[in-house]
């Protein structure tokens, strides 16, 4: 019997952190406080999710910031992508660096950071904007693959002051990240619960 537990509990997380995959679960929201916290073990290589003429935001964790990078594959938009640290200041934004109008982040140009960040997907033409007396965040176009360097630069995102038209599927690949939370305990005993129960039920056949 503990045989089988113990089994049943690798084998838990064994699944889990096999998952390097974060699935957009309805619609991420457009600011920070309405962020995706992707949830699992370990390395986040892969974001699925879907834009409609809207922004998607999701909450990760930087480990390395030496092989940090986002690309934006697999999609058909003219995608745009701003990265934000936990207090939503701006802390690097592209627009066309990983070629066909997709959008590609390293470290190349800016200082390295690490720990929590929120990466927006968004399409061409969306400003991160602050406020009336300081405007945009980025000059978003150019240079690529920059830093904030607009007037607002130096205050965290308010909301958006155009958000661009576009419709389409995407994902987002990422290196030196990981999940921005492991899932809550409960989860990891009812898989261990029920892999045990498997387990228990196969040995009474
Ligand atoms: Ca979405
Ligand atoms: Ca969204
Ligand atoms: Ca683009």
């Amino acid at each position: 019997m503990k045989k089988y537990l113990l089994i049943a509990a690798l084998a838990a997380v064994t699944a889990l952190s096999s998952a390097q995959v974060w699935n957009e679960s309805g619609d991420a929201g457009d600011l920070i406080g309405s962020a995706q916290q992707t949830q699992g073990v370990g390395a986040l290589t892969t974001i699925n999710g879907s834009l409609d003429d809207d922004v998607d935001i999701f909450t990760f964790n930087i480990v390395n910031s030496a092989t940090f990078s986002i690309t934006v594959t697999n999609t058909t938009i003219d995608s745009m992508l701003y990265m934000f640290n936990a207090g939503g200041m701006g802390v690097v934004a592209d627009d066309d660096s990983a070629g066909n109008f997709l959008s590609f982040i390293d470290f190349t140009n800016v200082a390295p950071v690490t720990g929590t960040m929120n990466i927006a997907i968004a399409n061409f033409f969306s400003d991160p904007w602050i406020n009336a007396a300081n405007g945009w965040m980025w000059d978003a176009f150019s240079p690529a693959n920059a830093g904030p360097n607009a007037n607002g630069a130096n205050n965290p995102l308010d909301h958006w002051d155009a958000i661009g038209a576009g419709a389409d599927t995407y994902t987002l690949v990422l290196t030196g990240a990981e999940f921005a939370a492991v899932p809550e305990p409960a989860t990891f005993v009812a898989i261990g619960l029920g892999l045990a129960g498997l387990a228990i039920a196969r040995r009474r056949k």
